[in-house]
């Protein structure tokens, strides 16, 4: 089943990391039942899903096995669906989608925009909601030289034909979300055209998700003497690049700081709903 958006107002996404935590010793249950508490914390803090990832996708990291990506995140998904929450998962690997959607996931968010055409088949057989994210390159090296034309024509082309592709094969066109994937293959200046650009892209008339929360550009642009600002130091940019995506027509916000998401949400839904 797909995840049905809330009208009126932007739907907030926290970020449930499940990557075993090298200072911690008490192993990969003890790291899932904090993963657990810690989504219920969002939930109670206004949380509308929970997107659960086991791969980092951070640029440079290195690629894991989809059983061990299971191994991580199968548990807290079932756990999580089991109590009523709504649960995105964060993955390109099929199998890990699937066995995730039989656990109860409803969103599949894949950052690598449906590459693996085993993808499209699993979302158009769930009939799930598919969140469609930009992504030059891969993970690995996609930070070394992003080159475009128009980064944000090239974006929304390369967006409207992964869909256009994935509705071919099978997956209805209300479950399609679409995301210019900020950060991913994009220098400072890309992220921040994409960004104040955000409407070209909602005028495909997909529902639009957009993550910058504590992203790198923050902290690039807030640095100061040569180094970026600290994760802790960009709240505030993060939550001033969501209120200009919201106001451009985003209908989802990835973030890790879901209180601080919400209150901000909230109150430019009341300026953007007045007059
Ligand atoms: N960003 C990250 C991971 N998944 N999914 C979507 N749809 N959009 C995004 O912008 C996005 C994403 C990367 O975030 P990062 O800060 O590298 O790590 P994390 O947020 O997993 O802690």
């Amino acid at each position: 089943v797909p995840y049905a958006l809330p009208e009126g107002r932007i739907a907030v996404m926290g970020v449930l990391n499940v990557t075993p935590d090298s200072f911690s010793d008490g192993g990969l249950f003890f790291d899932q039942a904090k993963a657990v508490e810690h989504a219920l914390h969002m939930v109670d803090e206004g949380a509308d899903l929970i997107d659960v990832g086991g791969e980092s996708t951070r640029p440079g990291a290195e690629p894991v096995s989809p059983e061990e990506e299971l191994r991580r995140v199968l548990p807290v998904v079932t756990e999580l669906a089991r109590r009523g929450v709504s649960v995105s998962i964060d993955t390109s690997k099929p199998e890990v989608a699937m066995r995730c959607l039989q656990a109860g996931a409803t969103v599949v968010n894949d950052v690598t925009g449906l590459r693996d055409p085993a993808m499209v088949e699993v979302c158009a057989e769930a009939g799930c909601t598919v969140c469609v994210m930009h992504m030059q390159g891969e993970p690995r090296t996609m930070q070394s030289n992003p080159t475009y034309d128009d980064v944000v024509n090239d974006v929304k082309r390369e967006l409207a034909e992964a869909a256009r592709s994935a509705i071919e094969h099978g997956v209805a066109k209300e479950n399609v979300w679409l995301d210019p994937g900020i950060g991913f293959g994009k220098t400072v200046a890309h992220n921040l055209e994409l960004i104040n650009r955000l409407d070209e892209i909602v005028a495909l008339d997909y529902p639009v998700l957009i993550g910058v929360s504590r992203k790198s550009f923050i902290g690039r642009l807030l640095g100061s003497e040569g180094q970026p600002a600290s994760a802790e130091q960009r709240l505030e940019g993060s939550l001033a690049a969501q209120v200009i995506a919201q106001t451009k027509g985003a209908r989802v916000v990835r973030t890790h700081d879901v209180a601080a998401t919400v209150r901000a949400a909230k109150l430019a839904q009341a300026i953007l709903s007045q007059g």
